[in-house]
């Protein structure tokens, strides 16, 4: 097959059969066909393991095979039979390793042994455990103050681990706790409990059954959480209109084919999704979202006006909400001119959505990074539950808001502690547990702490899993600022840019894999999780780990913790033996949470954590539901002139986050490169720009700093007028560290504000 870069439109139904060749190749080419397939079996059972692919719970219904085309690539570059050991860092220089792709790095296989960087060689060369933890002990006592340690975490890291280490760093005495929340759902966590009380989803996988409607904003699910298809599938089949809003058309969101379903696979059918695409400019939600608002008002007077059933649920607004005068107001002064324009979609088709919003008596509206990652993401969510709230569509069968979570224990690891702004009530508990004296002030989150690094006031950082330098914004000055660090510690199953970008000091800490059998002195042990429903389930590794030399997550935060902090009287050795010990202690700093959590946890498939909510029970200042107003309907602060383009960068279909699988994108037709700008066909015309040209994007800044990727491929897509796309992370550089949703601190990689610029006119295609 050729490896030139190339556009192909992509025809049939997403899922199908093109899923199911692309499982096979990829466990094919990471030669575990055997391994993997036997693997893929324990994948999401109750004596299994936990996809480490994505947040999306299991289903209660029994399937023999419950996984995805993405699931199973994850677990095939996890499962790999390739290795890198200490031969592989002798022959190559890190300043070498540094010019190699993403994709190549992945591609090297698992990590198996520690590293520690000798910059007189300028290698990474073989060091014991414990040299490594004498090196991170030594190197944290000797700062100035805790705070000059940023201790990032990223989604795989278990219940289990994630409490340690939180127990740890504010043992230690800091709240820098970084995660990757703070680039994804956090809008999600900080925007949410502001309407509701609770930062979290409020439906179970069992009310997708009785949805009566289901919305899906900003959220690419049949490559992101393609198990989330099978519900679509099913909704669409009994009925149930699908609203899709995304300024991508998405194949999945279009057609879809089970890959687990055995009769439209032979028959080569599939299932339409999305009753009602609303084909929305970038930073158009709220736009949208007002609209519907507005359309439903109107109905409900005319309604009123003609002696007819409400269309708007005034008991509840009544009894259960706050605000509700002063939103009505807000969105009646709301003009249809204006939300066409900033939406970019019609009239009419908006008031045909509030009428299949208004027909439904089961509404559940979810949503992805199109939402969060804006300037004003958190205010777009408090829309969603305004809508939402209208018809009294929380705590009841079949309806509520579903924020579709990233990584598979992002939502958990919160839960347990990671979390930079600790509440006192979870504080006092920490101290009552274990008798010190944790921090009060608050920590850093990601944009704070790379902050600290470029201030030079961070010296030490510790990336537990992950690939912080390529996950966050304006690329260049983050490399310079983690490079200026005393000590860098990367604890991975794989190489990333991550380790390359490193302090004076820096170490490689290898992990045994979530699918992999952790063995310790008192038998083998499982670890939790909790998914994007607040189901928490046990997770048992089947497969032999990757090397003998492999530690688990937990024995590597109870040995930095007891290198750090050798008169600590918390019992980190016992932890590593016993992680029912970790569980009994979690039980204990969250009784009403996890009261019971070893025994409840061995039951069934787990359980449920409890969402208010759904009792209609309101943890907020007003103790109702509140309606929130969103000033006007600019997402981003409008910026920059008629050229402007909002650069949404987003995720192909073969990379999870960083890690790039390869470099096609089936779906949308994009093949040997990722490269690329999607756009308009207008667009491109206004810019002189011919299929295929060569264009540099350069960011509008306020800063005076100047942003700029060059060499893309200008591909002609489906976009609306003055919205396109790209990949992340390529386009990272073009994402001001400054450029962030306001509540939460998320960086808004929905929406840069870019001009493109011709690249050299002399390596340009013939007109055609
Ligand atoms: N295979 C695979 N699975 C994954 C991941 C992965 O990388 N690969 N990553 C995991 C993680 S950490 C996360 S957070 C999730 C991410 O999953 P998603 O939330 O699906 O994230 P993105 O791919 O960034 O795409 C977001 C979608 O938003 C749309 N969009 C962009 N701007 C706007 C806008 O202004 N409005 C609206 N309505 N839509 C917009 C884009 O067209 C795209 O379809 O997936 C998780 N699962
Ligand atoms: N421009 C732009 N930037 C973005 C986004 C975007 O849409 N656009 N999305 C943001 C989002 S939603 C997120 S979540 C972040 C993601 O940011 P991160 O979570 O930091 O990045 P990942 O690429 O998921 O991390 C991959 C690495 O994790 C390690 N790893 C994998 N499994 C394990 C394990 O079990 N244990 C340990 N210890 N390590 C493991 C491997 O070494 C692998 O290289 O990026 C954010 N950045
Ligand atoms: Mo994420």
């Amino acid at each position: 097959m050729s490896e030139k870069p190339e556009f192909k439109p992509y025809t049939h139904p997403a899922g199908g059969w093109g899923a199911a060749n692309a499982t096979a190749r990829v466990l094919m080419e990471q030669s575990v066909l055997a391994k993997g397939s036997r693997a893929l079996l324990a994948m999401n059972h109750p004596d299994g393991f936990k996809c480490p692919s994505c947040a999306w719970p299991d289903p209660d219904r029994e399937k023999t095979l419950e996984f995805c085309e993405n699931g199973a690539k994850a677990l095939a570059f996890e499962a790999t039979k390739r290795r890198i050991g200490a031969d592989f860092f002798a022959a190559h220089t890190v300043t070498e390793l540094m010019s190699r792709s993403d994709h190549w790095l992945e591609e090297q296989g698992r990590l198996t042994r520690p590293m520690r960087y000798d910059a007189a060689s300028d290698h990474y060369v073989p060091c014991t455990w414990d040299e490594a933890y004498d090196m991170i002990g030594r190197h944290l006592r000797a700062l100035d103050h805790p705070d000059q340690a940023e201790f990032y975490t990223s989604g795989r890291t278990s219940n289990e681990a994630a409490f340690l280490y939180s127990v740890f760093v504010r043992a230690f005495g800091t709240n820098n706790f970084p995660d990757c929340s703070n680039m994804c759902h956090e809008p999600t966590s900080r925007g949410l409990p502001m309407s509701i009380g609770i930062g979290k989803g409020t439906v179970r996988m069992t009310d997708f059954a009785h949805a009566e409607a289901i919305f899906i904003i900003g959220q690419n699910t049949g490559t992101n959480s393609p198990r989330m298809m099978t519900e679509l599938v099913h909704a669409r089949k009994r009925g149930a209109p699908i609203v899709a809003v995304n300024p991508m058309p998405e194949r999945a969101l279009i057609r879809f084919t089970e890959p687990q379903d055995p009769i439209k696979m032979a028959t080569f059918g599939s299932t339409p999704i999305a009753s009602e695409f609303c084909h929305v400019r970038i930073g158009g939600d709220v736009a949208f979202l007002k609209g519907v608002m507005k359309a439903l008002f109107q109905m409900d007077a005319e309604a009123a006006a003609r002696g007819e059933p409400a269309v708007l649920d005034h008991a509840f607004i009544t009894e259960h909400t706050d605000g509700f005068d002063a939103l009505k107001a807000d969105i009646e002064a709301t003009r249809w001119p204006d939300i066409v324009a900033t939406s970019g979609l019609s009239e009419e088709q908006i008031r045909r959505v509030a009428g299949i919003y208004a027909a439904s008596n089961a509404t559940i509206i979810c949503f992805g990074m199109g939402v969060t990652q804006h300037q004003q993401g958190s205010r777009v969510i408090h829309q969603i539950a305004n809508l939402l709230m209208l018809r009294g569509n929380f705590g009841k069968e079949g309806a509520g808001i579903c924020p579709v979570r990233g990584h598979s224990n992002v939502q958990g690891d919160r839960t347990v502690g990671i979390d930079e702004k600790p509440t006192t009530l979870y504080l006092d508990r920490l101290q009552a547990a274990f008798g010190f004296s944790p921090p009060r002030e608050h920590g850093h989150h990601v944009i704070e702490s790379v902050q600290a690094m470029i201030d030079g006031t961070a010296k030490v950082f510790i990336g537990m899993g992950g690939n912080f330098i390529h996950a966050i914004p304006d690329t260049p000055v983050a490399y310079e600022a983690m490079s200026r660090l005393d000590l860098t510690v990367g604890i991975a199953t794989k190489l990333n840019r991550g380790h390359l970008v490193h302090g004076r000091d820096a170490l490689i800490l290898p992990v045994i894999a979530r699918s992999e059998i952790d063995m310790q002195k008192t038998g083998p042990q499982f670890i939790t999780i909790e998914d994007a429903m607040s189901g928490v389930t046990r997770s048992h590794g089947v497969l032999h780990p990757a090397s003998a030399d492999l530690r688990s997550e937990i024995e590597i935060v109870c040995r930095m913790a007891r290198a750090t902090l050798p008169d600590s009287t918390i019992e980190w050795e016992a932890f590593i033996d016993d992680y029912d010990l970790i569980r009994d202690r979690i039980a204990q700093v969250y009784p009403d949470l996890y009261a019971g959590f070893n025994t409840r946890i061995r039951q069934g498939k787990g359980f449920s954590l409890p969402v208010p909510p759904r009792q209609r029970i309101w943890n907020t200042p007003t103790g109702k539901a509140n309606f929130l107003l969103f000033d006007g309907l600019d997402e981003d602060t409008p910026i920059g002139g008629p050229d402007m383009l909002r650069l949404s960068t987003i995720r192909s279909h073969d990379q999870y986050n960083t890690t790039v699988y390869t470099n096609n994108d089936r779906y949308r037709g994009v093949y040997n490169t990722r490269m690329v700008v999607f756009m308009n066909r207008d667009d491109m015309a206004a810019r002189g720009l011919a299929d295929g040209a060569m264009a540099d994007l350069e960011t509008i800044s306020t800063d005076g700093t100047q942003r700029r990727v060059g060499g893309l491929m200008v591909v002609p897509y489906p976009m609306p007028r003055g919205s396109i796309a790209g990949y992340y992370p390529e386009l990272n550089p073009l994402l001001p560290l400054t450029h962030f949703d306001q509540i939460a601190g998320t960086p808004a990689a929905k929406s840069i504000p870019v001009r493109v610029t011709v690249a050299n006119p002399a390596s340009q295609p013939e007109p055609a």
